[in-house]
């Protein structure tokens, strides 16, 4: 349900631009970031928000976006779960002419002036930097590169793009070959069970792990250790984000390394949302920087990590 917001007291609505946030949940480091820096940044007196939580479901993100139309807040931002079935509530608001602004992970609609404009990183681009990095690790060694891969939640943009993104990389080399691909949703606990599941299977025959977020390759990291193997030696991992516990795995040679996808929006998420309620034209694709990181470098970012 809807909490927070109204910080400014009776007061807070009035020049204040009134926000509605629906976060997708808690399931990452990455989230639980990005969810401080989006508090951070719609503050009041400026901002008035008003932030649901969808615990990784759709339904509650539609009935948060329904609860903050029939409020009629000035501004709708969301991330959404999943990338379709957003049309019928993206109409609504639009109907109540109320700008909706994307942030992190896109949506798939018919009609893009569903939203006004999307603030995100380029998960396609972030699953080619994974591979890339698996290729320049396995220079010189002989195939088959027998990989598994932890996915993202199903239907979410960054598992769809980050899967494409790496798959189209490791497609133009014959050696690596994709054994087993199932979803941890994201989080640690999941990460490590379908890791269990995927050693079950294939005994001592996993080359390389590909993780959609650290988190899961967090929980997988146990999975192999619990299994008598050694991570990021017996098994070379590869996962995205970037998370301080990522930074913590390399240092401990346990994760080989990992793809920045950079939660600290909230700034450039505020000021979309000024320029929106203003009336101001805004680009549609708003990008977020970032890099590749390895455990050579592990000790010496550490301190310089904001997430
Ligand atoms: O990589 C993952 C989180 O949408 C980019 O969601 C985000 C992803 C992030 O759960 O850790």
């Amino acid at each position: 349900g809807c909490s927070g917001g109204d910080g400014a007291g009776a007061g807070a609505g009035g020049d204040a631009i009134t926000v509605g946030f629906s976060q997708v949940g808690a399931e990452s480091e990455w989230r639980t970031a990005n969810t401080r820096s989006v508090k951070e940044a719609l503050a009041p007196p400026e901002f008035n928000l008003k932030f649901s939580d969808a615990q990784q479901k759709q339904e509650n993100q539609i009935k948060a976006l329904r609860s903050f139309i029939a409020q009629g807040v000035d501004v709708i931002a969301f991330s959404p779960v999943v990338e379709t079935g957003w049309d019928t509530v993206l109409r609504e608001a639009k109907a109540a002419g109320i700008p909706v602004v994307l942030t992190d992970r896109a949506v798939n609609v018919a009609d893009d002036s569903l939203y006004a404009t999307l603030i995100g990183s380029d998960f396609v681009e972030e699953g080619r930097r994974a591979a890339r990095w698996l290729v320049e690790d396995s220079e010189g060694q002989d195939g088959p590169i027998r990989i598994v891969e932890l996915q993202g939640t199903v239907g979410s943009a960054p598992a769809n793009d980050r899967m494409k993104g790496f798959k189209e990389v490791i497609d133009a080399d014959a050696r690596f070959q994709i054994v087993r691909s199932q979803s941890g949703d994201f989080t640690r606990a999941r990460g490590k069970e379908v890791m269990e599941a995927f050693l079950k299977a294939e005994g001592r025959n996993i080359d390389v792990l590909f993780a959609h977020n650290d988190d899961m390759a967090i929980g997988a990291i146990q999975a192999i250790e619990e299994a008598g193997l050694k991570p990021g030696t017996d098994i070379r991992i590869v996962s995205i984000d970037g998370v301080r516990g990522a930074f913590e795995a390399m240092k401990a040679g346990k994760l080989n390394a990992t793809v920045e996808c950079n939660p600290l929006l909230g700034e450039q998420l505020a000021q979309l949302i000024r320029d929106v309620h203003a009336g101001r034209e805004v680009p549609k694709r708003v990008q977020v920087e970032e890099g590749v990181f390895t455990q050579d470098q592990a000790e010496a970012e550490l301190p310089n990590r904001k997430y």
